[in-house]
């Protein structure tokens, strides 16, 4: 049976609703994801049939009000449920990562009442999925050299343009969008699939985050209705907004990839016999797992202590870069440290392990790279931008 790594009895800091929240989708990531991912993984394929268990867990839109048919949580507990199935595989926290805090939460802050009525409470339900398009070809790191742009044409605006690296593009319902006006202003805009000109093609051949679709959006004179245009964004800040509740999600995310990595290892020194004695015996190896478990507390502090300033609307957005940065790297490391402590075993689907480094590598990658979350930790203490 798994237990969580909690070595400063942090569980002691969670209310009772936190823990009830957190044994539903450890139960429901034992039960419906564990067994079937290594083989959608290994397929390249995302399992559709989660869908509905994600949504039942509550993992579509945690911090949206009830009334929009979110679950009205606070933000430790959007933590936990991001950490309970990024345990399971970093592809499937995607999945939700998008849906709420990319599609759902855009539409919950910027959209008009119409907007959240028709959207929010079907994509909490999973009976609508949405992508989130930002990223284009030539603009990753920096968003707002974007290109795609929109013209108004009368009683509709003309999309044209393209986004890349897509999280959930070739099965999502819904995308919100973001291009720039005539006036080079950036907005976002809900497409909808099946609007003429609007094709999703799916990228093949990632070695990393397998489990997860990804595609592009290619928009070729798309007519989008004038009503589907966000009317409370307006600038970079638009998509910005949205990308902290996303960061925020990975970085507790993470931790779960660090601590499956951390409990597989654990388990199998302890069985793995060497030389006359298992392998936890020797020092190499109870440093390596000294290592991991002092770096999984330090990161839970980080996320629990983020989670409170978030709940209370104090975090700020250099504070989650740092956390997300943080909880990344950690957890890439203790899994490639974690997958030579299992020697050849480590390399094969039969443990988890090789598939969270796999996938983590998308991790350090998306929602900011790696390099952009130390510089936006070098603005904010400096105040000097290291960017241009
Ligand atoms: P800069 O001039 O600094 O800022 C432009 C405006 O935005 C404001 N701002 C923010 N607002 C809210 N939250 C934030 N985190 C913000 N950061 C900046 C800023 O105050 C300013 O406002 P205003 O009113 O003055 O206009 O912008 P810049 O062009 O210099 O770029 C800064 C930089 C590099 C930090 C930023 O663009 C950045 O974060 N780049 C990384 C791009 C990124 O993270 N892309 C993610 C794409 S989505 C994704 O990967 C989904 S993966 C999903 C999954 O599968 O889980
Ligand atoms: P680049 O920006 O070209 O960066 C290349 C390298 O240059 C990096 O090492 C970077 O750190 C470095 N670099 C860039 N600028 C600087 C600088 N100023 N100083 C120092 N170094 C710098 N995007 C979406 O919009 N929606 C999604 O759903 C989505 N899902 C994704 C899913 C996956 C699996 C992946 C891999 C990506 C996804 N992305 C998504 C895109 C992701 O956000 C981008 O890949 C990321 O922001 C980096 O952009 P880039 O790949 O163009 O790299």
């Amino acid at each position: 049976m798994y237990e969580a790594p909690d070595y400063y009895w942090i569980d002691e800091l969670l209310s009772e609703e936190h823990k009830l929240i957190r044994a539903s989708a450890r139960d429901w990531v034992k039960r419906e994801l564990s067994p079937i991912i290594e083989d959608y993984a290994q397929r390249a394929e995302f399992p559709k049939q989660v869908i509905k268990g994600l949504a039942g867990i509550g993992a579509f839109g945690p911090t949206i009000p009830e009334e929009y048919g979110g679950a009205g949580l606070d933000y430790i507990a959007y933590g936990i449920l991001m950490q309970e199935l990024e345990r399971g595989d970093s592809g499937i926290r995607s999945t939700a990562s998008v849906q709420g805090s990319l599609v759902m939460y855009p539409i919950y802050a910027y959209g008009s009442e119409e907007q959240k009525k028709k959207y929010l409470p079907k994509l909490a339900s999973g009976e609508l999925m949405g992508c989130f398009g930002l990223t284009e070809p030539d603009h990753g790191s920096n968003p707002g050299g974007m290109t795609t742009n929109f013209k108004d044409a009368g009683d509709h605006y003309l999309l044209n343009g393209a986004k890349m690296w897509i999280s959930n593009a070739p099965f999502a319902d819904i995308a919100v969008v973001w291009a720039k006006s005539e006036a080079g202003k950036i907005h976002g805009l809900i497409v909808e699939r099946g609007m003429e000109g609007f094709s999703t093609p799916e990228t093949h051949n990632k070695w990393s985050l397998r489990a997860s679709a990804t595609g592009e959006l290619v928009f070729d004179n798309v007519k989008v209705p004038k009503e589907n245009l966000l009317p409370g964004a307006s600038g970079l800040k638009g998509p910005l907004g949205c990308l902290n509740q996303a960061r925020y999600g990975i970085a507790w995310g993470a931790i779960g990839a660090a601590m499956d990595c951390y409990d597989t290892a654990l388990r199998y020194s302890k069985q793995r016999v060497q030389f006359g004695k298992p392998i936890a015996g020797f020092q190499l190896q109870q440093k390596k797992l000294a290592e991991m478990i002092t770096e999984i507390t330090k990161a839970q502090l980080l996320v629990w202590r983020l989670g409170v300033l978030k709940s209370e609307n104090r975090a700020t957005a250099a504070q989650i870069s740092m956390a997300k940065r943080n909880s990344v790297e950690i957890a890439i490391n203790i899994a490639r440290e974690a997958r030579q402590m299992l020697g050849g075993m480590g390399i094969t689907g039969e443990y988890s392990i090789m598939r969270h480094m796999m996938n983590l590598e998308s991790v350090i990658t998306y929602e900011g790279t790696h390099d952009i979350h130390l510089l936006i930790t070098g603005m904010d203490v400096t105040g000097e931008d290291a960017f241009k």
